[in-house]
């Protein structure tokens, strides 16, 4: 054990003496290092610590001591570096809570032991840690302190609290704003993107689409350049398109056979009443607008119930046959409508006519059947005959075509009447004709 005896105080390891400014002593064993409580210096003023290094002579006794004395200005100037930034504070204190610096410097705190504030408390407590109080200057900071390797002196750094909470909520609201930003960007990339990549291309396929629905199966889809997500969809829309068009041109085929079929009487191939009528109202209403006749011949066989009692309805129908063969053979030439108008009479409907072709088509019908020679032995002449009423009209305002198919009949009545074989004409007909 080594004494060192300086002004009246006496340190080692484990003494806890509080030291008096100016009296310093050791008590070390060799080999040991002391350091002193904070001193100013009697001379310079100045901080100051007394470090003592106890010396082992050659046979291991305690035979000096090393003292030499620290001064503690370049501590004041190292913290006076650490806290230029305003409102920060540095604070150096021993292992007894003696202030040994501070920075701002508090002269109520500087070379006094303040072990029971809670920042040197809690400095004392942990070689290291943070915490948030009040200095010695009342303000409230963030500290982090450490203890200082291979001393018995802590070290703290504060900063004022609402310094950094004010960084801290710039440094938030920055965030807050660019998150903000980034996700206008990122909404504006999906409304954009969105609305060329998708609701534009779908827009457009519908109104294609539509376009097929209202019949113009024309269109191709195809034609557009599209985003390959939409190319089988426009592939599969011409494809519907094509589709369509075909059965539509299907249904119009079928649909003219249809009408042809429901135009046309199944027994003589000609026009049936149907087909008449509607040729009969689209002659009359052309015939009205160009100012012009209309010619009608009406037909009916002969004793033709008499032929179906002798010879059975199936040489009845082959007759029916005959005759409309001819009659359709005469039309023909005239470029005339013949129809089979129902059961064994005939109709020929001749637009644009004058009254000598209607006559002449009518006698050559007549002739021509005669000239078959269809046997019919019931008959006056033994052989198949036709009456021909003969009828010319032009259709006065309003007038319905029924006049003319009224007065053909008459005129065919009268031809039934003077005998059978005869063609006759109607009184309004403008016509001379043999009979
Ligand atoms: P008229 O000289 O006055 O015309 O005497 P008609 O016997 O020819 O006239 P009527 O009206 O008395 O008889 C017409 C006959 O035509 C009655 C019917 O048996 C026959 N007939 C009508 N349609 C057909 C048919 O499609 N096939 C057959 N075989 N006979 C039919
Ligand atoms: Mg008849
Ligand atoms: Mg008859």
């Amino acid at each position: 054990m080594l004494e060192i005896n300086g002004l009246g105080k006496t340190y080692g390891s484990g003494d806890k003496a509080t030291p008096a400014i100016g009296n310093v002593s050791f008590r070390i064993e060799a080999g040991e290092f002391a350091t002193s409580d904070y001193m100013v210096g009697r001379f310079s003023g100045q901080p100051t610590l007394v470090a003592a290094l106890g010396i082992r002579g050659p046979e291991g006794r305690s035979e000096g001591a090393i003292v030499a004395g620290v001064d503690l200005q370049w501590v004041g100037q190292l913290a006076t570096t650490v806290a230029r930034k305003p409102g920060s504070m540095v604070l150096l204190v021993d292992d007894l809570g003696t202030v040994l610096a501070a920075q701002p410097a508090e002269r109520n705190w500087l070379g006094r032991r303040q072990a029971d504030q809670p920042l040197v408390a809690a400095m004392l407590a942990t070689p290291e840690g943070t915490i948030t109080t009040e200095g010695p200057d009342g303000t409230r900071r963030i500290f982090g302190f450490v203890r200082l390797s291979d001393t018995a002196t802590r070290l703290a750094v504060g900063l004022e609290e609402a310094d950094v909470l004010r960084g801290l909520h710039r440094e938030i609201e920055s965030a807050y704003l660019n998150l903000a930003f980034l996700c206008v960007l990122v909404l504006f990339g999906i409304w954009f993107g969105g609305d060329r990549l998708i609701v534009r291309p779908v827009r457009s396929l519908a109104r294609t689409a539509a376009r097929f629905g209202q019949g113009n199966l024309t269109e191709r889809a195809s034609h557009t350049a599209w985003a390959a997500e939409f190319a089988p969809l426009a592939a599969a829309l011409d494809e519907m398109a094509q589709r369509l068009a075909e059965r539509e041109e299907e249904l119009h085929v079928a649909n003219t056979h249809l009408e042809e079929l429901a135009s046309q009487d199944g027994l003589s191939g000609l026009a049936n009443r149907r087909g008449f009528d509607a040729g009969l109202r689209t002659e009359w209403q052309r015939a009205a607008q160009l100012h012009r006749p209309v010619g009608l011949l009406m037909i009916d066989i002969d004793h033709f119930k008499l032929f179906n009692d002798r010879y059975g309805h199936v040489d009845g129908d082959a007759c029916l046959y005959r005759v409309g063969e001819v009659i359709g053979i005469v039309a023909a030439h005239g470029g005339y409508l013949a129809a089979r108008y129902g059961g064994e009479e005939f109709a020929v409907l001749l637009p644009g006519c004058d009254a000598v072709s209607a006559g002449a088509a009518a006698e050559r019908v007549r002739q021509d059947v005669a000239t078959l020679a269809i046997e019919h032995a019931a008959a006056t002449l033994g052989y198949v005959t036709v009456s021909v009423g003969v009828a010319m009209l032009r259709p006065g305002a309003g007038q319905s075509p029924q006049v003319l198919v009224e007065a053909a009949d008459a005129a065919l009545y009268a031809a039934k009447r003077q005998g059978r074989n005869l063609v006759v004409a109607h009184e309004n007909a403008p016509m001379s004709l043999a009979s």
